[in-house]
């Protein structure tokens, strides 16, 4: 036999493939769309941990096309951000040029990986041809009410000199770069994304998606019901407005709060607490909200004033305190500390009354050492005593709203996405700002708003981006009214072309449309999206958004971008993710070398299941390369012996069918790996017995691991005698009878004891069975038959006296 040589066949079948691609769309098949989530091209380069997901989606692909369909796998950049241009200030290269040499350098690596991608396709969100799409996506929003201005604090990292969107907050820090994160006052490009809540949160049902990554985005999402209740301030003209999901406890709101931020809360203030009020509420805009919801011990400050509990005209006094957020509800909360957690420590640092109004099965407990959060009975509640807490927190907004003192709310989490980043490498939000117009779009026909070269990309630090400082390029005429005017200088963040660019592959050529109807009819939306976890709320949730909003507009006839979405794990080493900070990288490169691109690929699937972290080890490439030269040569010593099948033969190829695929279409795909071990031993076993293995079996393996070792399988494949690709097989289909095991051996028991056995058919009727069993004893059958026992599969046992 020829010995297995991994350059040798990985060099030729990798020519091959450039000359015969193996995906083509012949306009009769079905389209397959798999993606990967597309990588951001940073100078280190890849390691193994890179390879797992694009392996897997290789491998998905692969078997797509040989399950008859034609695949789209593109691949691109997202190349806009912020470490292109941190680099550029360290190191004087322009962005466009490093990411430009990261492009190649990354898309050389991914080429050892053999996947099948169709680089026609090939995006760059740092192309202009590209990112003309995502300003006129932003135009269109802007001209929909979606894309507005405001003033806000918003989140800032201090490091990184740019504002943040809530999702970019992780524990109270910079997602990026771990600084905490502060606020800061500034004038914002808002995206409305609070308008597709609700069908954000309902089409979730709608998606193949793991349901932790679902729970993920409905909790984010946050939707809850409750009411709004007016509160009268005694002595005076005012109102304080409430949001409460627990409508349940308003006779048990002993106090009220107010957050630093709400409008009335300075205002409200009796003269002889002004000065302590006023002082808090500067102490705590210091403050971030993270650390506000996170502080251990409750601060606050009385106003002086009380406000009346609608329903029982009870006095309740004003406070302010820093754990009720400005942006959430009203911004002020009535108190009930013997069922809401903060309140009760509240009350007991404050010492503010304790009241309970529900009980388990009514009964009050006088020593409450805790809030009681439980559902139970209402007591102390006036007209609603002996009501169920929940029959009560159903019916009291409705009874508050024909009062004219309230009325029924939901309410989300899910806040508007901060859209403007004060950095240079971005897309210019293409808005120019004309003292009479106000903000005017750019004119679409003028996109796309090109990024002006520049030599400083430091950012200011006082909350404009670096294009501020380009007179020439900021001082333009109003598109409305000709008027001197200024441009927009924040750019966009960089999910702003992620959130989209998986529509551009398809059509990414096309100079007069984002994506033609055509062709987005024909290939989208995605069937299949593969990537890392961490993406759960930020990219799958905007992109969620975009492509609403796209259908909407009527670019797009589908409102769900990801029609199946799998997560794969990290790949670690030395119990940490591989990261080149904690230089602990695996480089493929040698691997590759040693052992080949097949061996890697496989090794990749083998490390554990893949939506799980999983340890990197070197030494186990072994196993799979060993597994790989005994399959070669296996194939090599039977392809020319003309065995005819056998039984057992039929049977291991149809189970070996049926295990293969079920593992990978439920992707188990450790465990394919080991079943095809296995299935390679059980090939041994048979030649050892029956002297060689028939060739339809050696042809269905090697199909099976097309997918996965593609150069590998090819080569068998021609050897054994074929001239067309693998890849124009279809993938093979099992016929459960011939999984079935025909014959299988008995035990034949005489009082429970064995005394021969029988061959019967598997699945024999009880009479025929006892019978068969009962020949092979008949001349030990010489007492009395009481009784005739089958276990079926197992023993026929014949009690005798
Ligand atoms: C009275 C009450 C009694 C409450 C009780 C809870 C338990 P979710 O579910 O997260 O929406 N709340 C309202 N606005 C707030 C704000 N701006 N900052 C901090 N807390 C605020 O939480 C809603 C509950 O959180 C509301 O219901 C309110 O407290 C509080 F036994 O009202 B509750
Ligand atoms: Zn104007």
């Amino acid at each position: 036999a020829t010995p297995y040589n991994h350059k040798e066949i990985e060099k030729k079948w990798r020519k091959n493939w450039e000359a015969n691609p193996v995906n083509v769309n012949d306009g009769k098949k079905p389209k397959y769309y798999c993606l990967d989530m597309f990588p951001y091209p940073s100078g280190s380069g890849l390691h193994v941990g890179h390879w797992r997901g694009y392996v897997i989606s290789d491998v998905w692909s692969r078997y797509k096309i040989l399950k008859g369909f034609y695949i789209i796998h593109p691949m691109g950049w997202d190349a806009f951000g912020l470490p292109a241009e941190n680099y550029a200030i360290k190191m004087g290269v322009h962005p466009k040029k490093s990411t430009a040499e990261n492009v190649a350098n990354i898309k050389k690596q991914i080429n050892e990986i053999s996947a099948i991608y169709d680089w026609d396709m090939e995006v760059n969100t740092t192309d202009p041809e590209f990112y003309k799409w995502t300003q006129w996506i932003f135009v269109k929003m802007f001209k929909a009410g979606l894309a507005y201005e405001k003033e806000m604090p918003i989140n800032w990292c201090p490091s990184c000199k740019t504002g943040l969107a809530n999702e970019e907050v992780v524990n109270g820090s910079c997602e990026r770069c771990g600084e905490t994160v502060t606020k800061k006052n500034l004038k914002q490009w808002m995206l409305k994304i609070t308008a597709y809540a609700d069908r954000l949160l309902n089409d979730l049902d709608k998606l193949d998606w793991p349901e932790k990554v679902k729970k993920m985005q409905s909790d984010w999402i946050g939707k809850s019901y409750g009411a709004e209740i007016d509160f009268e301030v005694d002595g005076t003209d005012e109102k304080v407005k409430v949001y409460t999901t627990r409508p349940d406890t308003l006779y048990g709101a002993t106090f009220m709060v107010l957050a630093p931020e709400h409008a009335l809360a300075a205002k409200l203030a009796a003269p002889e607490q002004k000065a302590e009020v006023e002082e808090y509420i500067t102490k705590s805009s210091m403050k971030s909200s993270v650390d506000r919801l996170q502080d251990k011990e409750k601060t606050g400050v009385f106003t002086g004033r009380y406000a009346i509990n609608p329903l029982n005209q009870a006095k309740v006094p004003i406070w302010i305190s820093d754990y009720v957020l400005a942006d959430y509800g009203t911004g002020a909360i009535m108190c009930v500390p013997a069922h809401d957690d903060r309140d009760f420590d509240f009350a007991t640092k404050f010492n503010i009354p304790i009241i309970q109004v529900i009980a388990k099965d009514g009964v009050e407990n006088r020593d409450l050492r805790e809030a009681y959060t439980e559902p139970g009975v209402m007591i102390n509640s006036g007209e609603f005593n002996g009501m169920k807490s929940d029959d009560a927190k159903r019916d009291i907004p409705g009874i508050l709203e024909s009062r004219g003192i309230g009325k029924k709310t939901t309410n989300y989490k899910l806040r508007d996405w901060v859209f403007s980043r004060q950095r240079y490498w971005g897309e210019p939000i293409p808005i120019v700002h004309c003292d009479h117009c106000g903000a005017v779009p750019v004119p679409e026909e003028e996109l796309p708003l090109l990024l002006p070269e520049v030599d400083h990309y430091q950012p200011t630090g006082t909350g404009e981006s670096p294009l501020a400082d380009i007179h020439e390029w900021v001082n333009t005429t109003c598109p409305v009214c000709g008027a001197p005017a200024k441009r927009e200088t924040n750019t966009m963040p960089q999910w702003a072309g992620s959130s989209w660019y998986f529509l551009r592959y398809v059509d990414s050529k096309n100079k007069e449309e984002l994506v033609s109807k055509e062709k987005a009819e024909k290939y989208l939306p995605v069937d299949m999206y593969i990537g890392g976890v961490e993406h759960a709320v930020l990219h799958l949730l905007y992109s969620r958004f975009y492509t609403k909003f796209l259908n909407d507009i009527g670019i797009v006839d589908f409102d769900e971008p990801f029609t199946k979405l799998f997560n794969q794990g990290m790949i670690g080493k030395n119990g940490a993710k591989m990261s080149k900070s904690k230089g602990n990288v695996v480089s493929p490169d040698d691997l590759v070398r040693d052992y080949g691109c097949d061996s890697l690929r496989l090794y990749e699937l083998f490390v554990g299941p893949p939506e799980l972290d999983s340890e990197w080890d070197d030494r186990g490439i072994d196993g799979v390369y060993r597994f790989i030269n005994r399959f070669w040569n296996l194939v090599y010593d039977n392809k020319d012996k003309g065995i005819k099948a056998t039984d057992e033969m039929i049977k291991t190829r149809h189970k070996m069918i049926y295990d293969i695929t079920s593992r990978l279409e439920s992707f188990s795909l450790n465990t394919v790996v080991s079943g095809f071990m296995e299935y390679n031993n059980k090939f041994h076993d048979i030649i050892k017995s029956q002297g060689g293995l028939d060739k339809e079996t050696l042809e269905t393996a090697v199909i099976l691991l097309a997918p996965f070792i593609p150069h590998v399988a090819e080569e068998l494949w021609m050897q054994l005698g074929h001239t067309e690709s693998v890849f124009q097989e279809t993938w093979p289909e099992y016929d459960e009878e011939k999984m079935k095991e025909s014959e299988i051996e008995i035990a034949v028991q005489i009082n429970g004891k064995t005394k021969t056995v029988v061959m019967i058919n598997a699945d024999e009727a009880k009479d025929t069975a006892i019978a068969k069993a009962k020949e092979a004893i008949a001349d030990k059958l010489t007492g009395n038959v009481i009784k005739e026992i089958y276990v079926p599969g197992k023993i026929v046992n014949i009690v005798m006296k």
